[in-house]
């Protein structure tokens, strides 16, 4: 791609060398076409598979420098892992501000000046698991982003629920050691449902309101590029001036927030461990780019302690209705890495990362943070070097007298590494602030040196029941799953009984229902009256959109299938960006009705219901009767039914999904046209039904149809 876009100015979207990163990026990338294979020193190599050695079955001689080289690079290929959030996928994009109306809170020019596209690059990841754990487990989720702003880099390093499991980062060691696989015996992997962690709970009530986002939904995301993200901590917008506004920001998805089922994702684990990765790498590679916007809510330093919880809280929110979201910016994600290891496990995110316009506040989750990140990397990645790694380094110019030590790759010319000098010219020079100099916040601040924590951090329940109030119906049910899966795993039962005490603390009910599905006593009496005020935007059922971009479904497809039928809903749903695969007993093609043949996309054997957001079983007889001796295809239908999926059928289709069992749900009989029910979708007369495509469509948008009763159907 070349050449700027003639209105704007602006470097293309996408491809090589789109952008200033980009372009600093293109100088680092290497490839072996139509090289010869070399040592790292640049002698080619003509042999590289037997080492030498004294005759054709003697020992092996020290002086094969190849044969050294290639097995001590391959010793020394392992970095640690990140500590927390060690398995994650990441992308390039751009962030452009909608307008110039933050200007008036902050000098980052990169949140202001609408005409700036500026570089990111983006991190997802999961927090507990190692690097080779599953995408789909319960953990919450991490959302870093790292813009290369001209003003240098700043790092928006947040995560996909907006509160956090502490107070203070002191005991995030103690937080990270309880929910880790347990330290004997190294199980359970990735995951929270197990003694240590609720351990830990019971005797933390703080976590309570983290611990509602953690048994929500919102931990069971359906895509990276389909949930929410947070920067958690207030922090601090600054003007030219130097005055403060507080903010927290948002991060909103175009495609809306959704989640799967905590069934769907244990099997998920297993069918594609990579489920989230691979979802996120094929969108980019197809063109659809994710969205997300970036918003923010703004609080005047005059109104610090208007609010019933304390703005320095990390577990927290300041509710959408009592301060509103204010959008201001977009960012695209439209370039996937060329290596993994290069970019997305190198890439080093830093809360620190600040430019001017932005600073801390004072929560301490978010002053350890300001700690940790740094120190962690100077092992993770080797010495103090790591910014000049392709992805780390700014596009802005660094000019520093920092020197030397491990994996130092720049050459510093000149006499002098020190400030001031004379015999350097002085150079570098400091900035003032007209040059536009990093500035920090001036707050006055006083105080004893004291151990403790300020009273106004201690209701630990009051947005915990906020949450629990704002679920609907079907997120409730999932809440109580949760917990009775989560704690029904707990193997103490004085842990079981203190986490059940504490969530009696939230709402009475919720404790009472989560005690019988784990067999201890229900509490007897509410702790604490529930407050009954609620926050809409914190559910997810007020979250869809009807878009239908990326969403996968899948044709149930064999010999003597209907092509029509098959054609008409693969164009509608192609048309609005959704994508049609045709599943069929074997790979290859399969025979349709009329005698011609029409190819295949996957193997049924290869795939699995969890794998699609929805599922269209195609008229033809011969294909009916494939299908209903196909106990594969029988599970199929069965459990996207059960997992409140979408399901169409047309013609002898419909039959398919009596013989899977659906139950308490209208299907279409002999001339009643298309019906639709709970988000199933019939024709029995018109094989190739627009009524169906329509409806289907609609429900598709819908995401899940939750309204189902489906605990009977066995999948
Ligand atoms: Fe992190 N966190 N964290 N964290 N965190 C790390 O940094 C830490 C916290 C978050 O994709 C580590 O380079 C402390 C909150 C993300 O590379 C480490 C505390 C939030 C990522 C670290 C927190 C986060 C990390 C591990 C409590 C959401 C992945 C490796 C004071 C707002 C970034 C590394 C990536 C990674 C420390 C709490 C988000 C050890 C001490 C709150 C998204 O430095």
């Amino acid at each position: 791609m070349s050449g700027p876009d003639p209105v704007s100015g602006n470097p293309p979207p996408t491809g090589r060398g789109a952008d200033d990163k980009q372009r600093q990026l293109d100088a680092e990338r290497v490839s072996a076409d139509g090289a010869y294979l070399t040592t790292q020193q640049g002698v080619r190599v003509d042999h590289t598979d037997d080492s030498l050695t004294v005759g054709e079955r003697g020992p092996t001689l020290l002086e094969d420098f190849h044969a050294r080289e290639k097995i001590t690079h391959f010793d020394h290929e392992r970095i640690p892992e990140r500590v927390v959030h060690a398995r994650g996928a990441g992308a390039y994009g751009y962030f452009q501000p909608y307008d110039g109306s933050l200007g008036e809170y902050t000098a980052a020019e990169f949140l202001t000046d609408p005409s700036l596209r500026t570089p990111v690059f983006v991190r997802f990841s999961t927090v507990a698991g190692s690097r080779g754990s599953a995408d789909t487990v319960r953990d919450v989720r991490g959302f870093a982003t790292k813009f290369y702003t001209r003003q240098g880099n700043y790092d928006l390093v947040g995560n996909n629920m907006p509160v956090f499991f502490i107070h203070d980062g002191i005991k995030f060691p103690d937080f990270v050691h309880a929910v880790k696989p347990e330290p004997h015996n190294e199980i359970p992997q990735a995951q929270s449902a197990h003694d240590t962690l609720w351990d830990f709970v019971s005797l933390q009530p703080e976590t309570m309101h983290m611990m509602m986002w953690l048994m929500s939904d919102r931990a069971l995301p359906r895509s990276y590029r389909m949930m929410q993200g947070f920067g958690v901590h207030t922090f601090r917008l600054v003007d030219g001036d130097g005055r403060g506004t507080f903010v927290k920001f948002h991060w909103k998805p175009v495609l809306g927030t959704h989640s799967l089922v905590w069934d769907e994702c244990q099997k998920v684990a297993g069918k594609d461990p990579d489920y989230n990765r691979r979802d996120l790498w094929d969108a980019i590679e197809a063109g659809q780019f994710p969205e997300w916007e970036l918003g923010v809510q703004l609080v005047p330093e005059s109104a610090e302690f208007d609010f019933d919880f304390d703005l320095l809280d990390a577990t927290k929110i300041i509710p959408e209705e009592e301060v509103p979201v204010r959008p201001v910016g977009k960012l695209v994600l439209n370039q996937n890495p060329d290596n993994f290891f290069a970019e997305t496990e190198q890439v080093a995110f830093h809360t620190a990362n600040v430019v001017p316009g932005i600073d801390f506040t004072n929560d301490p989750l978010l002053q350890a943070r300001n700690f940790s990140y740094l120190d962690t990397q100077l092992i993770r990645l080797g010495g103090p070097n790591f910014a000049q790694i392709p992805v780390n380094r700014p596009v802005a110019p660094v000019t520093n007298d920092q020197r030397d030590g491990y994996h130092q790759s720049r050459i510093h010319r000149g006499r002098t590494s020190y400030t001031k000098n004379s015999l350097g010219g002085g150079c570098p020079m400091t900035a003032g602030a007209d040059q536009g100099a990093f500035r920090h916040y001036q707050e006055k601040v006083e105080g004893h040196k004291i151990r403790a924590r300020s009273e106004s951090f201690k209701d630990y329940y009051s947005q915990a029941t906020l949450f629990w109030n704002s679920m609907s119906p079907w997120e409730r049910q999932h809440i109580i799953a949760a917990f009775r899966f989560e704690l029904g795993k707990v193997e103490t039962v004085e842990v079981r009984e203190r986490a059940v005490a504490q969530i009696n603390h939230v709402d009475h009910d919720l404790a009472v229902q989560v005690a019988e599905g784990i067999g201890v006593p229900p509490p007897s009496s509410e702790v604490r009256p529930n407050h009954g005020r609620s926050s809409p935007a914190l559910s997810q059922a007020n979250a869809v959109t009807g878009r239908l971009e990326t969403r996968r479904v899948a044709f149930l497809v064999s010999d003597g299938v209907d092509e029509s039928a098959v054609r008409l809903i693969s164009e509608e749903l192609r048309s609005r960006g959704a994508i049609p695969e045709l599943l069929a007993p074997t790979d290859g093609s399969v025979r349709t009705s009329d005698g011609g043949s029409i190819a295949v996309d996957r193997a049924l054997s290869t795939m699995a219901s969890v794998l699609y957001d929805a599922v269209y079983v195609p008229s033809g007889e011969e294909n009916l009767q494939n299908l209903s001796s196909d106990g594969l295809a029988l599970h199929f239908v069965a459990e996207s039914f059960k997992h409140g999926k979408p399901l169409a059928a047309t013609g002898h289709g419909v039959a398919l999904l009596g013989r899977a069992g659906l139950v308490n749900v209208r299907l279409a009989n002999e001339g009643d046209g298309a019906v639709t029910d709970q988000g199933v979708v019939t024709d029995v007369d018109n094989p190739s039904s627009p009524g169906v495509s329509g409806h289907f469509v609609h429900a598709l948008g819908a995401h899940r149809h939750w309204e189902r009763d489906s605990d009977q159907v066995p999948a």
